[in-house]
């Protein structure tokens, strides 16, 4: 069973198992007191989080642009994942992730702006700068999910690289490392895989960068260390595991566009009367609801419309799927 947690300030430790409570270091440590448990880091800690020398997050901002839905127990949001790097099945990357080490990580900033360069991943972590963004994640395939990330504003990493004129469209570049991430020994994809966004788009205040989930630092299968989250497209927007990112004049190429070009397109906005060439977009189904449960009802821009609707105007929505 799931556990199903309204939103992170309001679980309560004696609604949430183990596997979850250590995700709220000082929960966890008010828990263990008072049931006298003797639990160490070390015999509750995923493999992942072990390798880590980072320990969770310091306190962290709420966003005014979470979700109240009902957010994904960490089992759902680490178990169900696509990530093609690390194998095609739903539970393959969190199988084959494990001995994945993102650390040192940094990231190759190039095209059309005034500070291209490599900067290590640790400048762009500010512990005040870290907020937590609970997001729905709508996949193109039909199934969603409410995930609550930590992370920083895309827009504001964007603008410390001074973007000029020329910078239309900003693209990101997953690693290519077969060695490292062995789904990548087969051409499923084009490796590596990309994705872009429009400059406006890119500068919106929703699009996220996330280092952390559920308080915590992020698990390789959810896109380790860093990963886009873009929440009103479709989750293959939302690329995992960034190496490298430039602004470009023209628009970027993006995997899925290549790979299927009638049906991926390079905008990908959630959108119930677009359908996908082979299947309706009109319902999703929530993961973590039992299966007699209804299909829930797909909004138009995944129910951020009020953010973004002013992006497309004048723009068909079919055209430009
Ligand atoms: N590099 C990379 N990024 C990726 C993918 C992938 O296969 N490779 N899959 C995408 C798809 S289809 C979805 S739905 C989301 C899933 O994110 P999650 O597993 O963290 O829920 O990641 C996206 N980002
Ligand atoms: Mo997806």
């Amino acid at each position: 069973m799931p556990i199903i947690v309204k939103s992170l300030p309001e679980i309560k430790s004696s609604e949430i198992t183990p596997r979850s409570v250590y995700l709220d270091r000082r929960k966890f440590m008010k828990h263990t007191v008072a049931t006298g448990l003797l639990l160490t880091a070390d015999t509750i800690l995923p493999a992942w989080a072990k390798k880590s020398t980072q320990s969770g997050w310091p306190e962290l901002k709420k966003s005014p642009y979470s979700s109240s839905d009902t957010v994904n127990s960490f089992e759902d949001i680490t178990t169900y994942n696509n990530f093609y790097e690390f194998g095609t099945g739903k539970k393959d990357p969190h199988k084959n992730a494990v001995d994945f080490n993102p650390k040192p990580w940094s990231i190759t900033v190039a095209g059309e702006c005034a500070k291209a360069g490599s900067y290590n991943l640790e400048d762009f972590i500010k512990p005040d700068s870290l907020e937590e963004r609970i997001y729905r994640l709508r996949c193109v395939e039909g199934w969603s999910m409410v995930i609550p990330w930590v992370g920083f504003s895309l827009a504001d990493m964007l603008k410390k690289f001074e973007p000029n004129s020329k910078a239309k469209y900003v693209e990101f570049t997953t690693l290519f490392d077969k060695s490292r991430m062995p789904g990548q020994q087969r051409r499923v994809l084009h490796w590596p895989y990309t994705e872009g966004l429009r400059i406006d788009e890119a500068m919106n205040e929703l699009p996220f960068m996330a280092v952390g989930l559920y308080g915590d630092i992020l698990p390789n299968q959810n896109g380790a260390p860093i990963r886009l989250v873009v929440p009103w497209k479709y989750g293959f927007k939302s690329i995992k595991s960034i190496v490298k990112i430039r602004f470009t004049e023209k628009q970027p190429q993006t995997t899925w566009n290549k790979t299927a070009p009638k049906e991926y397109g390079f905008y990908s906005n959630v959108n119930p009367i677009v359908d996908h060439p082979r299947w309706s977009q009109k319902k999703e189904r929530v993961i973590g609801q039992p299966f007699w449960k209804p299909k829930r009802d797909t909004q138009l821009y995944n129910g951020y419309a009020e953010q973004v609707a002013h992006l497309y105007q004048g723009m068909d929505l079919k055209k430009h799927f």
